[in-house]
């Protein structure tokens, strides 16, 4: 069985389980430990990123990589066009969302948990014990602010980050008024990439990730709750109905993930 390397609440790692999902793929998660399982992780890949595929003896990095390598080994349900103009869209599409997304997104929320007490806490993993929990909790805001900046996520660079975020929003919201898809009338990797990273700015509604249920349909103030983008996550919550397996009906501890083993 293909195995996924990855972190429950990473939107990398939810774009390559959207995208096994929409393939029809049964796959098992491995969830690496922050850290120690990362060191894990170089010794099998020479890096230390999730999300990570394995394949028999293959191991697949980067999501898009992956993307890639599943369209051509499994090619039932193609992910990417082969009409050229739709093919050279749906790739600039994924990228740009890679990095836009993906990235100021992790920005947007990073901002959003600094602010907010409780938010903080429900995204820790449900294994962590309430005494971590209540420290997480009772970490000051300023504290937040100043590791933010040590990070580069100076107050400036969320403002900006948000920014951009809100013109990606309405863009795709535009894109998205007269088809069902990005690219029109069938869906493609372009659709699966922006629905799964698009996760960290507002939780899907209905039970896809290993989260609380008061957090699903959460998100970042501002984007989150904006009414001019609840078209597009409107949107990403049907994709998600159409081709996101819920992991309702496992038990609790078979939809977990396993964590990574250090031998
Ligand atoms: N370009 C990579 C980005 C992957 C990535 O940024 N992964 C993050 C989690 S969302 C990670 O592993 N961060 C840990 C680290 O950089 O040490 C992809 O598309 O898969």
């Amino acid at each position: 069985m293909l195995e996924l390397y990855q972190w429950e609440l990473s939107q990398y790692s939810e774009k390559v389980r959207l995208i096994l999902d929409y393939k029809g793929l049964n796959y098992r998660k491995i969830e690496v430990t922050p850290g120690i399982g990362q060191v894990e992780l170089f010794r099998l890949t020479g890096q230390k990123q999730v999300p990570v595929l394995k394949d028999g003896g293959r191991y697949i990095v980067d999501s898009t990589e992956i993307a890639k390598y599943l369209d051509l080994e499994y090619p039932d349900r193609p992910l990417i066009p082969t009409d050229p103009k739709k093919r050279g869209a749906c790739l600039l599409i994924e990228e740009w969302a890679d990095e836009s997304i993906g990235i100021k997104g992790r920005k947007a929320l990073f901002a959003a948990i600094s602010q907010d007490q409780n938010f903080r806490k429900s995204l820790l993993p449900t294994s962590t014990p309430d005494i971590l929990k209540t420290l997480i909790e009772g970490v000051p805001r300023d504290f937040l602010t100043v590791l933010g900046v040590g990070v580069g996520y100076s107050p400036d660079v969320i403002k900006s980050a948000i920014a951009d975020l809100k013109q990606d929003l309405e863009a795709l919201t535009l894109l998205l008024a007269d088809s069902p898809y990005l690219l029109g009338d069938e869906p493609s990797l372009a659709d699966l990439a922006v629905a799964g990273l698009s996760i960290i700015l507002k939780f899907p509604e209905g039970p896809y990730l290993d989260l609380p249920a008061s957090l699903q349909g959460k998100g970042v103030p501002g984007l989150a709750d904006n009414p001019d983008y609840a078209p597009f996550f409107e949107w990403r919550d049907r994709l998600y109905s159409q081709f996101r397996k819920p992991i309702i009906g496992t038990s609790p501890s078979a939809s977990r993930p396993t964590s990574i083993q250090i031998d």
